[in-house]
This record gives C-alpha cells, sequence and structure tokens, in this order.
C-alpha cells in the first residue's frame, strides 16, 4: 500500500504525483533514519561504525545506545511531532541524538555549537522546540547555563539535556539516557506506536537564509535517506569507507553527503574531530587510516599551508583518498593545487541544505573536476538556469539556478509568505545562486544574487545582522557585504551612514553583538563609513556599488559577480 503523503504541520509537501513517482523509482524506499544503525548492527554487529575522543562505538552498540536514547527521551515526555534544539559539537552524542530523535518521530533542529542566545532562542521559538539538547561547557562557553536561560523564557521548552556530566540541577545527562539496558543483546526496538512514518520530518537543518530570521528546513525519513544513500553510491562509500568529520556534523555537508549518514548507511566508519585545526585532523587520518574528508576550501587552504611550513606531515595523508571541498567558491588555482598538495583526489561539492548536490565524479576528466563544482547527484534532480525573466538561458550562459527533484524541499517550514517569494508555484526552488552549465551538465557557480556573506562556508544573514545595527541611535542606514579575503573567502564587512554629529567605532559594533549574544561569526569585522549609502533607483541600498567603493578604498579594482 503506498503510503499516505502525510504533510508535517507547517511543511509543503510534494506534490503527490511526484511522491509517487519518487517511490515508484525507488528513490523514496519507505525506511526510517533512526533504523540506520540496525541496517548493519544485524549484519556485523562488532565492526566499528564510530570512533570519537571517547574510543569506538560499534554497530550494535550504535543501534542499542540509538534504542535506549529513544526510550529515555520518550519517558521524559517527548513525543511523535515534538521538536528538540540540538546543539551539540562532533562527539557521539550527536549522532546518537539525530538517530533517536529520528526514531521516535522527534525532529531534531541542528544548531551549530557556534550559535548563541540570539540565534537559539529565535530556533526555539519559530520551531516550539520542547527540549535541548546541549554540550554543558564547550571551548570555555557554558551552553548548560544558557539552555536553562532559554527555558527560563520559552513558553514550550521543557527540558534541558546535557552530554557529558550535567551541572545544573533540573539538566538530564544525555549520555546516561543512551547507556543500553543490563541486557545488551536484548533488543530494544519496541516503538509502542510512537514510530513514525516516512514522509514524516525526520530533522530541520539551518538555512543560509536572506531574510531577518533563520528559516527551517524540515527533510523527511524519505527524503533525506535518498540524499545520503544516492550519496553514497555516487562517492563509491562501502565498509572500507574510513570518514573524517571536521565540518561542524550540523551542516548538511558532512551529515549527510556522503557524511556521516552515508558512511553509516555503507558500513563503514565515521571518525568525529573536534575541529579542523590541521595537526589534530591529521593525527586522526593516521590513527584511523581515513580514507575520505569534507572540508571547506578555507580548510583545504589552512592543511596545505600547514604542510608547507612544515608544521603537518603529508606522511600522515597516506591512507587519504578523496578530500571533499564544498560550501564555499573554490577558485581553480586553488582547486588544481588540492590534489597533489595533500596526494588525494579532489572532490568538489556544490550542495545546500534545501537539498540539490552536485558531485564531481571520480571518473570525470581532471579538467571538469577543477573548473566545475560537479554535475547533481540524480538523474531526477531538474535543473533549470533562468535568466531574470525567468526564461531559461542557453548552456554556457549565467544564470540563477532553479531547482526540484526528489530530497529538494518544497517550501520551508512554517514561512509562507517567504516561500512565496523563494519557490515558484510549480515547486522550483529558487537557489540565488548564479551558475552556467555545460552541455555535460557540470555547474560552474558564477556567484549568487541572494543577501549573504559566506564567510568560510559559514553563511550570514546580511539582513539579520543589518537589524541588529539599526537598533544603534547613531546609525542613519545600514547595509552589510562581503568583502574578499584571502583565507575565508568573503569577511563580514559593515558599511554604514551616521546621523548627524555621531560617531562609531567597530568596538562599539564587536560589544553590540557581544551583548546581544550573537554567534561570533556573523560579527562585523569591518566597519566603512559613508556620508550616504548609494541608492538604486528604486531607493534601496545599492550593495553592488557598495561593494564597488570599498573595493576602491582598497586601491582595487571592483569585485565582479557577487
Ligand atoms: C552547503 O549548504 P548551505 O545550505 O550551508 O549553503 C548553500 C549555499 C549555496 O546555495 C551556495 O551559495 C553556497 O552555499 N555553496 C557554494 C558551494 N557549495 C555551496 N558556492 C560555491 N561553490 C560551492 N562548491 O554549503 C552545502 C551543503 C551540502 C554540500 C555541500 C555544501
Amino acid at each position: 500500500m503506498t503510503p499516505l503523503t502525510v504533510a508535517p504541520p507547517g511543511t509543503a509537501p510534494w506534490p503527490p504525483e511526484a511522491a509517487d513517482a519518487y517511490r515508484s523509482a525507488g528513490l523514496w524506499q519507505g525506511r526510517l533514519l533512526g533504523d540506520l544503525p540496525w541496517q548493519w548492527a544485524d549484519r556485523d554487529p562488532d565492526r566499528t561504525a564510530l570512533v570519537d575522543e571517547h574510543g569506538p562505538i560499534s554497530y550494535a552498540e550504535l543501534a542499542l545506545r540509538t534504542d535506549a536514547l529513544a526510550d529515555g527521551l520518550a519517558a521524559h515526555g517527548l513525543l511523535r511531532g515534538d521538536t528538540v534544539l540540538v546543539q551539540l559539537p562532533n562527539r557521539w552524542e550527536l549522532v546518537v541524538a539525530v538517530l533517536a530523535c529520528a526514531r521516535i518521530g522527534v525532529a531534531p533542529v541542528l544548531a551549530l555549537p557556534a550559535h548563541r542566545e540570539h540565534e537559539l532562542s529565535e530556533l526555539a521559538r519559530t520551531a516550539r522546540a520542547a527540549a535541548v539538547i546541549v554540550p554543558g561547557v564547550w571551548r570555555e562557553y557554558d551552553h548548560e547555563a544558557l539552555a536553562h536561560r532559554l527555558v527560563d523564557r520559552s513558553p514550550w521548552l521543557r527540558r534541558v539535556f546535557v552530554a557529558g556530566a550535567p551541572r545544573h540541577p533540573d539538566s538530564v545527562p544525555l549520555s546516561d539516557l543512551a547507556r543500553p539496558g543490563p541486557a545488551p543483546a536484548e533488543r530494544r526496538r519496541r516503538l509502542d506506536g510512537s514510530a513514525p512514518d516516512p514522509a514524516d520530518v525526520a530533522l530541520f537543518l539551518l538555512s543560509g537564509g536572506t531574510t531577518g530570521t533563520p528559516k527551517l528546513i524540515g527533510r523527511t525519513h524519505d527524503d533525506y535517506l535518498c540524499n545520503a544513500r544516492l550519496s553514497a553510491e555516487a562517492c563509491g562509500f562501502g565498509p572500507d569507507t574510513v570518514y573524517l568529520a571536521v565540518l561542524p556534523v550540523g551542516h548538511n555537508f558532512p551529515l549527510a553527503c556522503p557524511g556521516v549518514l552515508g558512511t553509516l548507511h555503507a558500513g563503514g566508519r565515521v571518525v568525529l574531530a573536534r575541529s579542523a585545526e590541521p595537526r589534530a585532523a591529521f593525527r586522526w587520518i593516521r590513527e584511523q587510516g581515513v580514507t575520505v574528508t569534507a572540508a571547506v576550501p578555507a580548510v583545504a587552504q589552512r592543511w596545505m599551508a600547514a604542510i608547507e611550513r612544515g608544521e603537518a606531515d603529508r606522511a600522515d595523508l597516506a591512507t587519504l583518498r578523496t578530500v571533499q571541498v564544498g560550501g564555499a567558491p573554490l577558485g581553480p588555482e586553488l582547486a588544481r593545487r588540492i590534489g597533489p598538495g595533500l596526494d588525494c583526489r579532489l572532490q568538489q561539492v556544490f550542495g545546500m541544505a534545501e537539498g540539490l548536490l552536485c558531485y564531481t565524479r571520480d571518473d570525470d576528466p581532471d579538467e571538469l573536476v577543477v573548473t566545475t563544482q560537479g554535475r547533481p547527484l540524480s538523474a531526477w534532480d531538474e535543473v533549470r538556469v533562468v535568466g531574470a525573466d525567468g526564461a531559461a538561458v542557453p548552456d554556457g550562459r549565467a544564470g540563477e539556478l532553479w531547482v526540484r527533484g526528489p530530497y529538494t524541499i518544497r517550501g520551508y517550514h512554517r514561512a509562507p509568505e517567504h516561500n512565496r517569494r523563494a519557490f515558484t508555484p510549480e515547486g522550483w526552488y529558487r537557489t540565488g545562486d548564479v551558475v552556467s552549465r555545460l552541455p555535460s551538465g557540470h555547474l560552474v557557480v558564477q556567484g549568487r544574487i541572494k543577501d549573504l556573506i559566506n564567510r568560510g562556508g559559514e553563511k550570514v544573514n546580511a539582513k539579520e545582522v543589518e537589524n541588529l545595527v539599526d537598533s544603534l541611535p547613531q546609525v542613519h542606514q545600514a547595509a552589510v557585504i562581503g568583502v574578499p579575503d584571502p583565507e575565508l573567502g568573503e569577511r563580514v564587512c559593515l558599511c554604514v551612514s551616521l546621523n548627524p554629529g555621531a560617531a562609531l567605532t567597530l568596538g562599539e559594533i564587536r560589544t553590540l553583538f557581544r551583548d546581544r549574544r550573537v554567534a561570533r561569526y556573523k560579527t562585523p569585522e569591518r566597519l566603512e563609513l559613508f556620508p550616504a549609502l548609494p541608492l538604486t533607483p528604486v531607493g534601496k541600498t545599492d550593495k553592488k556599488a557598495l561593494r564597488e567603493q570599498v573595493a576602491v578604498r582598497d586601491g582595487q579594482p571592483a569585485s565582479s559577480g557577487t
């Protein structure tokens, strides 16, 4: 029987014809994300699934811990349809928490460890989260205290779960809940009718977004498993794969492209690193025999610089076959150096939390691997490159990328107004990326028309930063742009015109962002003052002109494109 396409409240479903076609084609298999560890636990229970600084975890243990935590969360009152804010660094509890939530139909909202009160309170509100899962103190920041402040202010938040030893009396120790019972051989697969439907939202990713508030991206069990499985197949993942996660696993790229979930699907081993710092990452690669990892261009560049400066040893990378690079523009010059520099094959990945993934493939000619961002993952991905009038442009010409497909969402969660702009009535997602397509189907990212800053792969929403700055009495007009940066690709530059007689320094901006408890990567790193900001004929800030004026101040020719 075909399962009903039940739209989780607030999330736009695929039209029934499309959903039926994806099911008939075997793209959506009616499976559940939380069952993933059992696929291999049943076949080869002792095989290592996961390694972090606490040591290895076998597939059987992963499955049992997932089920124990699923039971524990349910015992604390979490029910199918609830959402939970998850803010954990790369450690085993993150993987178990995501799988355990998915097992009982509770959707985790994947926040980043860098997020602070500003972001988390907004996410908790938008998602109406019932609980929050945090790491205690992480990198000298007390996430547990933050979580309790959120609970005090939110009408929905009821519980704080802490990975590690909690310090607050009302926190629940998550790591204890995830301990399998005294009879680990006994499977605890009783789901008491709470099992989700494969068409339910399995988890929420965050959008880089172009509006002042974060948008939640609901990914269903069907679509996200399709994303991870097809990615694992396209990238040749198998039981021998040892995948190193150095990027924060709350991001789609290291989570499921193929990432952690693709590796677990393939029966490989996931290694979770706390950071992308070269020496620690290289040690993991050597000790675990890592075969593949995912980096943003800034990380790849840092690794190469560490080798060139003799701070890290290329011999550590002997087992590394592939370095995936994506999340931000990778210039062909750096792209050419990565393979030889890291003694491996480069794979470019162009993707988005909303769905579409493009990969260069192993059998692509080298020139395509260094000069393109790959071609779509699936033959079912529908891609259009359109001009300003919405009409398709010929191959080789730049236009906005529109996409639809079996793992590309049809709408953001509870955002009907924004959805009317971001999606066409026919369901195309307007990516805001400007690309050109080659006859081979490979895409070349040329720039973007969306108003965000891509700071080393972390997306900074210009409007969100502008809204914060607008609250300052000195400020007449504020606009945020990305300025080119050799390390991160772009940095956040704040352009301001002041009210008469007012003064403003970058220090005051930093204080504002600290006081408002905003993630540090969003804090402007440069301040440029103008008597008046340039305007377009319709009276909006002309950001293109602004970028040119800042480039001129730097004594450089104006940057093109974005
Ligand atoms: C990935 O996902 P998000 O949601 O953080 O950001 C998506 C945006 C894209 O729309 C594009 O503007 C940019 O990031 N982007 C790239 C890129 N990959 C992503 N821009 C230039 N070159 C690339 N290779 O960033 C993401 C999700 C899954 C896999 C990989 C990256």
